[in-house]
């Protein structure tokens, strides 16, 4: 079964082949998560190298009363980016008065099985998924049930995927589904020593070079493409310039590739720019979000890696 009930196929192959046509050529990093992608991406969140996940949970986990007393009860919990619903988990067994949980998630057969999941181990909870490209405008599903207010749970730093630009203007899409008093429990990774940095982009054992590849494997199976993925090597590094993880694609050699009758060149070195990660220091963040949110909790570890922030809608 193919999962592209929401990403339409004319959709996904006018993203790639603008994106590749590009002079610097990119793919959008949502294409990294069918199945397969999720599941790898799941691999990384356990790797020793990779602190965000660990790092964030840890922080939720020294905070928890904290932290549900800042976001309150009767709320309507809407999590962006979904995937394995692990973190969720973490605030469902602390939080009673949860009223409803909306995951919302781009890999629909990722969604299915993680809900079917969280129904059996949740049965009072109401679980309302919504399969959807969140960085595109959406409507949140209407709950029938009283609540006092709305809360977005955008943990793992991956507004970090969003240009400053980008980010702004989801965040402006956003704000028109709530109200002001309604939140955000957004997770934000912090700008820190580069090694650090790169060494969790560039992991021994090479998941995050089969996690980027799988972009390639992802376009070859939905549209009618040949990306020959031992052609490519996997590239991330930090550019200071702009605070941010990029993550690349470089070609080996020479090559052509055809995606439905598009053919593109590939010079050996030439890369593809497949992903952003985003870097922040706090005083940035409040800055990039104070035209619709005011920050009213910051979270964080001892090493100031990672950030857990409370956000409430002006
Ligand atoms: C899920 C977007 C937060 O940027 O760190 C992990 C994705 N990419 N390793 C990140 C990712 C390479 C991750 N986010």
């Amino acid at each position: 079964m193919d999962d592209h009930v929401t990403l339409s196929f004319p959709k996904m192959l006018d993203e790639i082949i603008e994106g590749l046509e590009k002079d610097q050529k990119e793919l959008p990093s949502k294409y990294f998560y069918d199945q397969r992608g999720s599941q790898l991406f799941e691999e990384i969140t356990e790797l020793e190298e990779y602190y965000p996940t660990r790092t964030e949970m840890r922080i939720m986990q020294d905070n928890m009363p904290y932290i549900i007393r800042t976001v309150g009860s009767d709320i309507i919990l809407a999590e962006l980016g979904s995937g394995s619903s692990k973190k969720t988990r973490l605030l469902l067994d602390h939080f009673p008065s949860i009223t409803s949980y909306i995951p919302i998630e781009i890999s629909e057969q990722y969604l299915a099985k993680v809900v079917q999941k969280l129904n059996q181990e949740y049965p009072d909870l109401q679980i309302e998924p919504l399969c959807t490209d969140y960085s595109m405008p959406f409507q949140l599903p209407a709950i029938a049930q009283p609540y006092s207010k709305i809360v977005f749970f955008y943990p793992g730093s991956t507004i970090g995927n969003f240009q400053p630009s980008q980010a702004k203007a989801f965040l402006n899409n956003l704000s028109t589904q709530l109200d002001p008093g309604d939140g955000m429990l957004v997770g934000v990774d912090l700008k820190k020593n580069i090694s650090v940095l790169e060494t969790a982009y560039n992991d021994r054992q090479g998941v995050t070079a089969s996690f980027n590849k799988n972009i390639l494997r992802h376009i070859n199976r939905k549209l009618d493409a040949n990306f020959n993925l031992n052609n490519f090597r996997h590239e991330a590094f930090y550019n200071r310039d702009e605070g941010r993880i990029e993550m690349h694609l470089v070609s080996r050699t020479d090559q052509t590739v055809t995606i439905e009758k598009e053919v593109f060149h590939f010079k050996q070195g030439e890369s593809i720019h497949t992903e952003n990660s985003y870097k922040y220091s706090l005083a940035d963040f409040e800055t990039l979000v104070s035209e619709w949110f005011s920050v009213e909790k910051v979270w964080t570890d001892s090493d100031h890696y990672f950030s857990l922030q409370y956000l409430q809608k002006i």
